[in-house]
């Protein structure tokens, strides 16, 4: 079985505390790879060499560090099937979605090397004569970047590509349940050129990796995607040492099916944003609400689709859906059953685990709707797993009132023919991304990825927004009149 160490300072070194952790196969137990437990220790041995390399990174040109960016992209699109099977090996997604995952690290990947020919900043007239004004953007020093294990390429790169070409140096702590993928992601920068120092990978768990991240006073930045009671955390210990963080949290997010909508078409959105990656993205559909006028006809046609679906093996390229990520993700999700169950939903289909069999070896939990009142726990707060709740509305102002009022807003979608309504909703919804007539999940990299309320602080990552929480704007005033000139006197 192969063996990881920390990777700091271009080598793969044993944690301070010498102990190991392993990373399995959701689908069949299977062990994958045995990982270091880094320490407090090891974070500051980290900071220390990411502190070094910043001195040399820094005076990088940036069309440089974009180059490597652009070069590390190119060995993963080399790369792509086999690294498409690592994902879902590792995280369990399908593979057509582990590709995906590949497909999107690459997209982000080969967007950002090009802002290291932009990183504008503005110019600007003086109030005075002969003085010039400007900003210009820097980087920020070491950063910390804390990923999620549900998009374990995808994520870590619209940090990692934006942290870098801003002319940053690292230190990326993955989640526990992925860290061959990180391993895997590390090897490639480094296969890319990048030089030693720059990006640092300290695995472990968050009690003590995290929490020294957070808390090393020389790491300036922090990027965290992942539950909000951890970032919630995070950004109130990071607030004492007044750092910059970015946070991606939690979400509620709802699809609406207005009565005018193509109905199919919704239906297969709703699949598609609900079920995909066993509904374990921040994207992903987790409540339908539903037009009174048109609501038989959507649950009858969504019975059948979602009674279709297969789960299993995510390797088999016929599965639908494959196992949710690990023992605990199952047991907080049927948790949610239960709790749905108890409260009064009622229980459309699914609802249990998958026994018997191959399946034991597993986490697999069957595709679970459930016919739901706005104001059930499962309504409001997010599951992550492949569990719906349909709410029926008596139209539009009833819909977007009960989509609004959750805590979180990252993604909203509606379906509907009338233009209108749909202009509507874009402006009604409270959430960072809207879909009109598809589902919630599925943004592209170019444009800003973030939301609102309790999803986050607010910050946009990927598309040109990515470059701002890696970034210091620098304001310069430049005098050629010869003589003090005093501004506003
Ligand atoms: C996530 O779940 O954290 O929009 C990211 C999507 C993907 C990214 C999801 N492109 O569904």
């Amino acid at each position: 079985m192969k063996e990881y160490g920390l990777h700091i300072n271009g080598e793969w070194i044993e944690s301070a505390s010498r102990e190991t952790f392993e990373t399995k196969n959701p689908a069949t137990g299977e062990t994958l790879a045995r990982f270091a437990r880094g320490t407090k220790e090891d974070v500051s041995k980290a900071v220390d060499a990411a502190e070094k390399a910043f001195l040399e990174w820094k005076q990088y040109p940036a069309p440089k560090r974009g180059e490597i960016i652009l070069k590390a992209a190119s060995i993963l699109r080399d790369r792509k099937e086999e690294l498409g099977e690592l994902v879902t090996k590792e995280m369990g997604k399908v593979i057509a979605e582990g590709k995906g995952d590949v497909q999107e690290a690459i997209d982000f990947l080969e967007y950002i090397s090009g802002e290291g020919r932009r990183l504008f900043g503005e110019t600007t007239p003086s109030e005075l004569p002969n003085k010039f004004c400007m900003t210009i953007r820097q980087p920020i020093g070491v950063v910390g970047c804390i990923t999620p294990w549900n998009f374990p390429f995808a994520v870590p790169c619209w940090k990692l590509g934006a942290a870098l070409i801003s002319g940053n140096t690292i230190i990326y702590k993955p989640a526990t349940l992925t860290p061959l993928c990180a391993a895997t992601l590390v090897e490639i920068f480094e296969e890319a050129g990048l030089p030693p120092g720059i990006l640092n990978l300290v695995t472990g768990p968050p009690e003590t990796v995290g929490t020294a991240i957070v808390e090393h006073p020389k790491i300036r930045a922090l990027s965290f995607t992942g539950g909000v009671r951890a970032g919630r955390e995070i950004y109130s210990r990071a607030a004492r040492l007044l750092k910059k963080v970015t946070l991606e949290l939690g979400s509620k997010n709802p699809l609406i099916v207005m009565d005018d909508a193509d109905v199919d078409l919704a239906m297969e959105g709703v699949l598609f944003g609900a079920f995909g990656t066993a509904g374990q993205r921040c994207t992903a559909t987790s409540r339908l609400i539903v037009h009174e006028r048109v609501y038989n006809e959507v649950m009858g046609k969504l019975m059948e689709k979602t009674k279709a679906l297969k789960v299993g093996n995510p390797l088999d390229s016929s599965v639908d859906i494959g196992p949710v990520c690990g023992e605990e993700q199952q047991t907080k999700i049927l948790n949610y059953i239960e709790i749905g169950r108890k409260e009064g939903a009622k229980l459309l289909c699914g609802g249990r685990k998958l026994i018997g069999g191959e399946n034991d070896k597993g986490f697999f939990i069957e595709p679970t709707i459930f016919e739901a009142t706005h104001g059930m726990r499962i309504t409001k707060e997010e599951i992550f797993g492949p569990v719906l709740s349909v709410l029926k509305v008596q139209g539009y102002e009833q819909a977007v009132e009960v989509a609004n009022d959750v805590e979180y807003g990252l993604s909203s979608s509606i379906y509907t023919q009338d233009i209108s309504t749909a202009y509507r909703a874009i402006n009604d919804l409270e959430t960072g991304i809207i879909y009109v007539n598809a589902p919630t999940i599925g943004a592209e990299v170019h444009l800003p990825f973030g939301g609102v309320k309790n999803t986050g602080n607010g910050a946009r990552e990927a598309g040109p927004t990515a470059i701002e929480e890696f970034t210091e704007i620098k304001t310069v005033f430049i005098d050629y009149s010869g003589k003090l000139q005093k501004a506003q006197i």
